[in-house]
């Protein structure tokens, strides 16, 4: 028996060990827009050994794994002091999720998890499940991570053990060790989801994303990305939620949508990631989208491609809730290099890279959504057109070289 047992723990450490190792190569030609990865940076099977075995042959002779891990997704991200740092969403087998850092020495592969998950200090109204944490480095010199907390619906019919009440946690840190746990935001709304700090003062106030919802999953009547602004985060307090980015009939986010992690700054405006959700026969599909809003007025909407960014490919459709593509972190390199970190259907985490310039092309110069069937020919038709005009004048000899690239 203890042989069997020495085998297998030397067994499950020389798996668990090739996993965390494993290279992570960038599949072959991208959209020109992002590049994906061959594997996910981050899974259950990268949650240590010693969080889920009793290693211990006299109390678990057949080596069982007593806390086993269902999903690693949805994860906030930060590059901190030269590392690449997620704070994944880790979720047990008994539903309950937690958060856990995982680093990297380069954003794309050996993410290992830190050796205990972060212990989220409570408030006076214990949290039931956390998750979806958004981290904001934020002119004041904290970092913060803004998360959801459930709690069961204390308005709940009897008998009724699904209703609960989605409110934005918040939290902050200098070292993503130990954190300072404040009182969770307060907003006219009657539940929040997804709510993101922006990182500077907006008016000398501190600006944060909503996402307003009349119950736990439907957004309602208040849905959208909701924008308002707080005297001080130690108390929270919204008192005012306008509408940024709204559902739209008939696009990727008429069902309901959600700001992604904290926008980016760049010099044509603040780049935003968001989720949109439509309803289908089989169910709600998330994608991602991606705008831009003014670097003055952050609430102001700018630009915004027709269409999705990100949605879930190949085995991403497939999960605990199939067809998702979530994000809630990106990193943005010294180098202009974006790390987009997405989760595939609340099971697991991918990365995708791009640069700010790319990205800064694609919000800029991607047509908007033209709201018909007959609008989206038109827009074809208008590169059709285009492309044949190139096409006529590079034959005439009248295009420039571009980038080395003869016309
Ligand atoms: O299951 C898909 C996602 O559903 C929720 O997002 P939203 O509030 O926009 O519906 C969140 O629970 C998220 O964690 C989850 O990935």
């Amino acid at each position: 028996m203890e042989n069997n047992f020495r085998q297998r723990q030397h067994d499950l450490e020389a798996q668990h060990n090739a996993l965390v190792a494993r290279p992570n190569k960038k599949q072959p030609l991208g959209n020109g827009i992002y590049d994906r990865y061959q594997h996910p940076v981050l899974t259950a099977q990268h949650a240590p050994l010693n969080w889920r075995y009793d290693l211990n042959p006299a109390t678990n002779p057949f080596l069982m794994e007593r806390l086993g891990i269902n999903a690693v997704f949805n994860a906030g991200a930060i590059k901190h002091e030269g590392r690449y740092l997620l704070v994944a969403r880790v979720e047990g087998l008994d539903r309950k999720s937690f958060f856990a850092v995982a680093e990297s020495p380069n954003g794309l592969d050996n993410f290992e998890f830190w050796e205990r998950p972060i212990t989220m200090p409570e408030t006076s109204e214990p949290d039931t499940n956390v998750y979806d944490m958004r981290l904001t480095r934020h002119e004041d010199g904290w970092i913060y991570g803004l998360f959801c907390t459930e709690r069961k619906d204390p308005a709940a019919r009897p008998g009724d053990e699904s209703a609960a009440v989605a409110q934005c946690g918040i939290a902050r840190t200098h070292d993503l060790i130990s954190w300072e746990r404040l009182p969770d935001l307060q907003t006219p709304s009657a539940q929040q989801r997804n709510v993101v700090l922006h990182p500077e003062f907006v008016q000398g106030k501190y600006a944060l994303y909503t996402r307003p919802q009349d119950s736990f999953i439907e957004a309602g009547a208040g849905g959208g990305i909701g924008f308002g602004l707080a005297d001080s985060m130690e108390n929270a307090v919204v008192s005012r939620e306008w509408i940024v980015d709204g559902k739209q009939y008939h696009t990727v986010y008429e069902s309901k949508n959600g700001q992604g992690p904290a926008p980016i700054k760049t010099d044509k405006g603040w780049l935003h990631l968001a989720h949109g959700v439509r309803n289908t026969a089989a169910g709600l599909r998330y994608v991602l989208y991606v705008f831009l809003t003014d670097l003055a007025q952050p609430d102001k909407l700018l630009h915004k491609p027709g269409g999705y960014f990100i949605a879930p490919e190949g085995e991403e459709r497939v999960g605990d809730v199939s067809n998702v593509a979530f994000s809630n972190g990106w990193i943005l390199d010294e180098d202009g290099t974006v790390f987009i970190y997405y989760a595939s259907s609340d099971t697991r985490t991918h990365v995708a890279t791009s640069t700010v310039e790319q990205l800064v092309d694609y919000v800029l110069n991607t047509p908007a959504d033209g709201f018909s069937s007959a609008a989206s020919v038109r827009q074809i038709n208008a590169l059709i057109d285009a492309n044949q005009a190139f096409a006529e004048d590079s034959k005439a000899g009248m295009v420039l070289s571009y980038n080395g690239v003869g016309a």
